[in-house]
């Protein structure tokens, strides 16, 4: 039986950011995705495309026990379900929902890239993501993220909006 420790990075920056952010985290809770955590919830600027809206960026750890293909698909059909509807790359989103990293696995599919490729390079994903796994090891750059963090452009575009929700919503 699959069980492993997986990061997932959330933004939204349409419609209300927080509450978008916090019905997908419902919506992943279930019985094949346990939630151990939740970062804190911060206010970036836009990273890609410039000429946005801010967007609410938090990372939370579940334990799951899908596959990385099928979570995938599991995390998509939740965007379908919050709204998102496709725009553009780097475009403004209801919710956007990506798999940082999967337990130590290493996939390069064209459509499933684990670890995420920008996670080392977007501040909006570190800073949260070392509030929960500062030790963890970056399977592929072998660096933890307190590291990565220290050698990433951009903090000064992450600011602490609120406190992490209280997981027991979710349950
Ligand atoms: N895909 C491949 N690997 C993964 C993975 N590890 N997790 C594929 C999730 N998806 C993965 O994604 C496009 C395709 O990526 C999917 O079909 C999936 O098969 P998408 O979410 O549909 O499209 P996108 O989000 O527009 O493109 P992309 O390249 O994923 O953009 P990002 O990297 O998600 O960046 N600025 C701030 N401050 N905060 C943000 O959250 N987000 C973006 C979007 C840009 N600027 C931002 C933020
Ligand atoms: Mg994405």
């Amino acid at each position: 039986m699959i069980q492993e420790v997986v990061y997932l990075g959330l933004g939204s920056n349409l419609g209300n950011k927080i509450e978008n952010c916090l019905r997908a985290l419902k919506e992943v809770s279930g019985r094949q995705n346990h939630i151990q955590a939740v970062s804190s919830l911060y206010k970036t600027e836009p990273v890609g495309f410039r000429e946005q809206d801010w967007f609410i960026n938090c990372v939370a750890e579940v334990i799951t026990y899908l596959s990385p293909r099928a979570l995938l698909q599991f995390l998509q059909e939740i965007e379908e379900l919050v709204g998102r509807r496709k725009t553009f790359r780097w475009g403004p989103r209801v919710i956007d929902l990506d798999i940082l990293l999967y337990g130590t696995e290493v996939i390069k599919e064209v459509d499933l890239i684990i670890p995420h490729p920008y996670l080392h390079k977007r501040a909006f994903v570190l800073v949260p993501l070392a509030e929960l796994a500062p030790e963890f090891v970056h399977p592929i750059l072998k660096k933890t993220i307190r590291e990565l963090l220290e050698g990433v452009e951009g903090e000064e575009g992450v600011e602490l909006y609120a406190p992490p929700p209280d997981i027991g919503e979710f349950l």
